[in-house]
């Protein structure tokens, strides 16, 4: 989409308010080079024309009242210009138009969730339909956190207590990044997530589908945990392979007797990651720190105990 000479210096264009921001961006940035070279050029040319082997008789000047008017009243012209250039695009990306799709987004350190008003629901990826408006309604369950896409040029804070919203449309299927962008603790930086525009005919696909409510029993729940924790984004913080990530590791965890941040020791056992799932900042291991999220009322029983299985199978 619409592309010009400074578009190495900005993100992607992903929405109709980006490439009219991408516009006036360029204007500025054009203005700013013709005064630059103006300026620049008069300086250079009367250092030339007046250096001293050239001119030996100063010239008196008490100032030029047509020359003050001009330069008082172009500039003026021009930033009222911006001005209100600026006001409009910022009026259509600022008010979520009526009649938009919308979708509820709830910052928590460090992740974002996204409810959809079908029931569904989904950790770390927006999906939602291209050439559709979409409404997010935003707010935090802890700490003020910042919703930023830099490709459909929006940003908005996302504080506890408190709604905002922000929107977009996306005018051609594909993926963005999403950030927080309001320092908000210690893993800040990993608090990513994707937005993924899809063509309407996919997308409805995906609407539509039902959450599996059943669990698949023919697959061994050892697997169906892996994909559990996968979805519930538990591997972006815990290894399979033995090394520590932000969390201690799966792999050899089950029966081992841990030091905790109490002074006490706990086996791992069924109910202590059970427990570590639904409350775990009561007593956490000792060298790490008490940052995992409590997953109480997003996961099931059964969820719980397939993720189970599958941190049993991890032995060597
Ligand atoms: C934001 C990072 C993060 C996420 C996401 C996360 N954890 Fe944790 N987890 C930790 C940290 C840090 C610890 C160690 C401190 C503590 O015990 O609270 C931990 C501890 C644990 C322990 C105890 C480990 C031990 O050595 O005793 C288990 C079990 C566990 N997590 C399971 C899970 C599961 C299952 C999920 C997904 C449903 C998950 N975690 C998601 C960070 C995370
Ligand atoms: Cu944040």
């Amino acid at each position: 989409m619409n592309t010009n000479a400074f578009s190495y210096l900005l993100p992607g264009t992903g929405s109709h308010v980006a490439s009219w921001w991408n516009d006036l961006f360029s204007f500025v940035m054009w203005i700013s080079i013709f005064f630059f070279v103006l300026l620049i050029g008069i300086t250079l040319a009367f250092v030339y024309k007046y250096h001293h082997k050239k001119v030996d008789k100063v010239i008196d000047s008490h100032g030029n009242t047509s020359l003050e008017i001009l330069w008082t009243i172009v500039p003026t012209i021009l930033v009222l210009f911006i001005f209100a250039w600026g006001w409009l695009v910022y009026k259509k990306m600022h008010r979520p138009p009526a009649g938009s799709f919308e979708v509820r987004v709830i910052g928590q350190q460090w992740r974002w969730k996204f409810a959809y008003n079908n029931g569904k629901n989904t950790v770390g990826e927006l999906i939602v339909p291209v050439g559709k408006r979409i409404k997010l309604l935003m707010t935090s369950e802890d700490v003020i956190h910042s919703f930023f896409i830099p490709d459909m040029r929006v940003k908005q804070d996302v504080v506890p207590g408190l709604y905002t919203a922000l929107w977009f449309e996306a005018i051609k299927p594909g993926e963005h990044v999403i950030y927080c962008s309001e320092y908000c603790g210690g893993l800040h930086s990993n608090m990513l997530a994707t937005l993924k525009v899809l063509p309407q005919d996919e997308w409805l696909e995906w609407w539509r589908t039902q959450e599996k409510t059943e669990r698949d029993l023919s697959i061994p729940p050892e697997k169906r945990g892996e994909g559990l924790a996968a979805k519930y984004a538990c591997m972006s913080c815990h290894s399979v392979d033995g090394s520590s990530l932000i969390g201690p590791s799966f792999r050899n965890l089950f029966g081992r007797t841990e030091k905790l941040t109490s002074g006490k020791s706990a086996l791992v056992d069924e109910d202590y990651i059970r427990n570590k799932i639904l409350k775990p900042n009561s007593d956490g291991v000792v060298g790490y720190p008490q940052v995992m999220p409590s997953f109480q009322g997003q996961i099931s029983e059964e969820e719980i105990m397939d993720i189970i299985a599958f941190i049993k199978s991890l032995k060597d």
